[in-house]
């Protein structure tokens, strides 16, 4: 027996029940799943799971870091400095459900929570040399909703190109689990309640310029159409099947 092991146990003993609870509490942290952040770790930046340079040629290692350190770094930081001003509860309070009441906060809580939002989801939506196509549930409901594959890139790159100024395009699940795209302004996304398009974003591409400038300068389409290959559609999948299912 360890010596841990042993401390543990004398621990428990001499604490009863309550000690039993607290002696369990680490092993039940190592069987939940990485991805599943509590209320309270959702609003925490979360690590890269590839290196700045793993999206090159599509997207440079020097846009990569600093959109990671500088700009979403940033959003996580106000969001902690906006919940801690406004009294929001982040051990109790989803992500999700700040956005969807998000007029009942202010603008500085609006820009940090849906900064935060869409890149911590737009992250995890890209990888290097992902499989090139959706397949399953996703593809045959891309398919239903917009003919094809290709028609469906087509419209979502047109609506990223047509985004004025700052902003994301998406591809969302509405209410009645059909699939539709659009676009929001700033850091807006289609969850909050202000959206003129409500649903849940399955994917989403930043086309802020500080998401391309530097190797794509004023040619957001090059990088529009660059972005695609870099589409995780695995995630994409498993976004899709969650929000159907809620
Ligand atoms: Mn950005």
């Amino acid at each position: 027996m360890s010596k841990s092991t042993q401390n543990r146990r004398q621990f428990i003993r001499s604490t009863g029940k309550a000690g039993m609870v607290l002696a369990a509490m680490p092993l039940m942290a190592k069987i939940t799943p990485m991805t599943t952040l509590t209320a309270a770790g959702e609003y925490t930046q979360q690590p890269l799971n590839y290196s700045y340079s793993a999206l090159e040629p599509y997207i440079d290692a020097a846009t990569m870091e600093i959109h990671y350190t500088k700009h979403a770094a940033t959003y996580a930081k106000n969001l902690a400095d906006a919940a801690l001003a406004e009294k929001l509860d982040t051990q109790t309070t989803p992500l999700t459900d700040l956005l969807k009441n998000i007029s009942r906060y202010s603008p500085k809580m609006r820009n940090n929570a849906g900064g935060h939002y869409n890149h911590e989801m737009f992250w995890q939506l890209m990888k290097p040399a992902p499989a090139t196509a959706p397949t399953g549930a996703l593809a045959d409901a891309i398919n239903k909703n917009f003919g094809s594959l290709d028609n469906f890139k087509t419209a979502f790159s047109d609506a990223a190109k047509a985004r004025f100024g700052s902003g994301w395009a998406w591809l969302i699940i509405k209410a009645d689990n059909s699939l539709a795209v659009c676009s929001t302004p700033n850091q807006d996304n289609p969850l909050m309640d202000i959206a003129d398009t409500k649903g849940t974003p399955i994917l989403g591409l930043d086309v802020w310029e500080h998401a391309y400038y530097l190797k794509y300068q004023n040619k957001r389409p090059d990088y529009i159409n660059a972005w695609w290959n870099l589409v995780n559609w695995a995630f994409v999948e498993k976004k899709f099947a969650e929000a159907k299912q809620a």
